[in-house]
């Protein structure tokens, strides 16, 4: 084999190598729903694999036969050309794609319910450029949050979640736990997410809607039973009160400044609703829809520069904030827990 036919081989074996490493894979499933389609995944990779290496075999061997050699017949002879292309061009191909349609036909019913009228979701997630509103709609009225990009699940029962755009399309995909279910504005698709193993698992938008459609990924953090009510408890409780000098400073700051207009802290006058709830801002790992760590050195870049760091993101650059009014703001997110 020459090197030329050498090196795009490597190329894709090595891509295929990448996919099954990452934490964000089709093929390492951490769900019912996840399994399902990893095994038709399997089933298609491995099937197409095996038809994809028969045709370079036998285009091969035609490549390499001796010119003259074949006597008016192709170069694996069964029984003449016409029979040739029935069984490999019609018969095979029939069986295989057939095959594959009605697995996945049986494999689409992992994909909950389109009607609105069986489900009633514990979760809403509303898709914005580029972040995830996330509302937990268990109990009563009084009872129900507001969170963002990073969605708690107890392990080993199913969720359902209620998807819903707040401008253009979007998909939720968090592939460890279920394929893509698009977020339509004007419709409400569902999703039912189950993971059996405690993991925070990577998500992502998975479909394209604008500049930052890369950045704007989510976590589904699955503990267990106990974790997770400890957890829905304490998202009940309003925002902490600011504990120390600089952190009660901070305060002032923020209150005083323009990010009350678009961000909610919950029990203060910050009641803005076109950004991430910030009432429990510090228990998040990550800000910017899963795309910077939640550390301070972050949250400082972030507050003053966020259009570098997610350029054309709608939060405005706030550079007039510096010094010990910068610190003291991220001293008081920081406690925002
Ligand atoms: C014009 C509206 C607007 C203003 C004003 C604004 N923000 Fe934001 N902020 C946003 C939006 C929108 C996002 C989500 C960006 C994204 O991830 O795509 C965001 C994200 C954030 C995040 C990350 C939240 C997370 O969970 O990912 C923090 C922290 C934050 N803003 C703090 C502030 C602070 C502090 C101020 C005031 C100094 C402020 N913002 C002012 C709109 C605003
Ligand atoms: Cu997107």
């Amino acid at each position: 084999m020459s090197v030329r036919r050498v090196i795009p081989l490597s190329t894709i074996l090595l891509a295929l190598a990448a996919c099954g490493g990452s934490p964000q894979s089709t093929l390492a499933p951490a769900g019912p729903a996840a399994g399902l389609l990893a095994h038709l995944g399997w089933v298609v990779y491995i099937t197409f694999g095996i038809a994809a290496v028969v045709t370079i075999i036998i285009v091969l061997m035609a490549a390499l036969r001796r010119r003259g050699s074949l006597d008016g017949h192709l170069p694996i002879d069964i029984g003449g050309g016409h029979q040739w292309i029935l069984i490999g061009g019609l018969a095979i191909p029939f069986v295989v794609l057939t095959g594959i349609f009605i697995l996945s036909l049986v494999r689409e019913s992992a994909f909950p319910i389109k009607d609105g009228g069986k489900v009633t979701p514990e979760i809403q997630v509303i898709g914005h450029q580029w972040w995830w509103e996330v509302h937990y709609l268990t109990g009563p009225e009084n009872e129900h949050f507001v969170t963002a990009n990073e969605i708690h699940i107890p392990v080993g029962r199913p969720v359902d979640i209620e998807l819903q755009s707040g401008d253009v399309v979007h998909s939720f995909w968090v592939p460890a736990l279920h394929g893509k279910v698009e977020l339509i504005p004007g419709v409400t698709n569902y999703i039912r997410i189950e993971a059996d193993r405690p993991g925070s698992y990577q998500g992502q938008c998975a479909e394209f809607c604008g500049a930052q459609h890369a950045h704007m990924r989510l976590l589904v953090v699955a503990d267990s039973p106990q974790t997770y009510a400890a957890w829905h408890q304490h998202m009940l409780s309003p925002a902490a009160i600011p504990q120390g000098v600089d952190a009660q400073h901070g305060e002032a700051v923020y209150m005083n400044a323009a990010c009350t207009f678009c961000h909610t802290i919950g029990g203060t006058p910050s009641q803005g609703k076109v950004a991430p709830d910030l009432t429990h801002l510090a228990s998040r790992q990550y800000i910017a829809a899963n795309t910077y760590r939640n550390d301070t050195a972050d949250l400082e870049a972030w507050v003053t520069h966020a259009q570098s760091m997610k350029p054309g993101v709608l939060m405005p650059n706030l550079t007039s904030f510096n010094g010990v009014d910068l610190r003291d703001l991220v001293a008081y997110l920081d406690q925002l827990k």
